[in-house]
């Protein structure tokens, strides 16, 4: 299949210029002007459009056991729903239980993933520890094309890293040529501030972020970067929601430490004021970790973004329906922790973003593609409008509008935090591995035609894996 998009003008994080894309099959094959295409080309007009890399989501949660249930969306609707987006490749998890084998918990999600309907990768979560789960993060490194590994410093009794679990954990990942991440919040303080909550007998949503100060966050973003620090490991930052954390990135990166922040597109435009709502399926839609915060955050993730010291937008897409979210209607922590936005995350920082000025094109490009691509070692596979590179192009109509709505959005789950918000820049076409799979508000994906993406190891490993 031939496909050739014509006029319009290409944005790659380093500049924007006037140029056709021909893709043949799967990949790129010519960017220039003018270009020719056999007659039985597909042509896509992009003129007063741009052309730009397909986005990349390094946070998502399809088909998650948590909190004893299952997220509404799975790999297919959430892979398509990312596609209705624009984004065209995720970066999700594989989270073995306590004492679950590594190898065996990423079969199963492997097994689960093969519905995606656009590419996927997996970083994988280290939730214990022994000398098995050393042996396995080299096994999943050396065979099955892992190059990250998560920790959650949350979630106590469930799957919270202790501090033995991290230092064992980034030292391996060295060892390895991997990079660690972490969902930085202090799960003890978290713990014991719910408990205090529900003994006040505050058991509502609105205790979900009294749980969760700023500063619960930010001694866990300290914590991270000191033990990154001490072991010389790089480190990376998911869903960094506050000041704070933030604060703790740029005072190590200004010492050339190797820290990267991921923020949000629903910590970037919505504020805590969500949680005082009188309706619990509303406010409980809401129940995210770390929980939405006030407007100073926000600004605070921006000038993130702007400046540099914030390197990527994800979503942690993770949907319940209102009557998964009521299993917590009498106990605030019971409430299952995730929200969507895969869909929405590129309109929504495209509209808050570069038409407010705050972003060009290019940085645009930057923050929901190609750093992503660079920090996890796809680029230039992913991450760029460039010969070779896989046919992975958003055709972004900067005048086109769309008014988010859980009633007409493809992702499950029945709610949408970005509810009735209107965007202004939307995605027109979505081309993935060559096939248009999103045109005009028509969604054309295909279950199982998603691939599994490798990721490789970012330096020769020093150690036998
Ligand atoms: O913590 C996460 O990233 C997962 C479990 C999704 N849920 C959430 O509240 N962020
Ligand atoms: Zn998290
Ligand atoms: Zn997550």
């Amino acid at each position: 299949m031939t496909t050739l998009i014509r006029g319009g003008t290409v944005v790659n994080a380093d500049r924007a210029f006037r140029a056709d894309v021909l893709c043949d099959g799967d990949k790129i094959v010519a960017v220039g002007e003018n270009l020719e295409a056999p007659a039985s080309a597909r042509v896509i007009d992009a003129g007063g459009q741009y052309v730009m890399p397909g986005g990349i989501d390094p946070h998502t949660h399809m088909n998650l056991p948590f909190m004893g249930t299952v997220t509404e969306d799975d790999f297919f609707t959430g892979t398509a729903a990312g596609l209705a987006g624009g984004t065209t490749t995720i970066i999700d998890f594989v989270i073995p239980a306590p004492q679950q084998n590594l190898i065996d918990a990423y079969r199963q999600w492997r097994q689960w993933a093969a519905r995606s309907a656009g590419d996927y990768s997996f970083h994988v979560a280290i939730t214990w520890w022994d000398d098995t789960v050393h042996r396995d993060m080299g096994i999943l490194v050396r065979d099955h094309g892992v190059n990250s590994f998560k920790h959650f410093m949350a979630y106590k009794n469930a799957i919270m890293a202790d501090d033995e679990t991290l230092v064992k954990s980034f030292r391996r990942s060295l060892e390895l040529g991997a990079i660690p991440t972490v969902h930085a919040e202090n799960g003890e303080l978290v713990y014991q501030l719910q408990q205090d909550l529900l003994r006040q007998g505050l058991t509502g949503p609105a205790s979900h972020p009294l749980s969760r100060p700023p500063a619960v966050e930010a001694e866990a973003a300290n914590r991270a970067i000191a033990i990154a620090n001490v072991l010389n490991t790089p480190v990376y930052i998911v869903h960094v929601s506050c000041a704070e954390s933030l604060e703790a990135i740029t005072r190590a990166r200004s010492h050339g430490q190797r820290v990267y922040g991921e923020a949000l597109a629903g910590h970037l435009v919505i504020d805590e004021s969500v949680y005082q709502s009188e309706d619990f399926a509303y406010a409980a839609g809401h129940v995210m970790s770390p929980p939405f915060r006030s407007k100073h955050h926000q600004k605070a993730l921006w000038d993130g973004l702007q400046s540099g010291n914030l390197h990527t937008t994800a979503t942690d897409h993770c949907t319940f329906c209102a009557e998964q979210k009521a299993a917590g209607k009498d106990d605030f922590t019971r409430i299952p922790n995730g929200c969507g936005g895969v869909e929405d995350r590129m309109a929504v920082v495209w509209d808050a973003g570069v038409n407010t000025g705050g972003l060009t094109p290019s940085e645009f490009v930057r923050v929901t593609s190609t750093n992503a691509a660079q920090i996890f070692n796809i680029y230039p596979r992913k991450g760029v409008i460039a010969v070779g590179a896989d046919a992975d192009i958003v055709v972004w109509d900067p005048q086109g509008t769309r008014t988010i709505s859980a009633k007409t959005q493809f992702a499950k789950g029945g709610f949408n935090v970005f509810e009735g918000r209107t965007v202004k820049g939307i995605p027109s076409t979505t081309v993935a591995a060559g096939k248009v799979v999103f045109q005009h508000g028509q969604l054309m994906a295909v279950e199982g035609a998603g691939r599994h993406i490798d990721r490789p190891a970012f330096t020769h490993s020093t150690q036998g894996a």
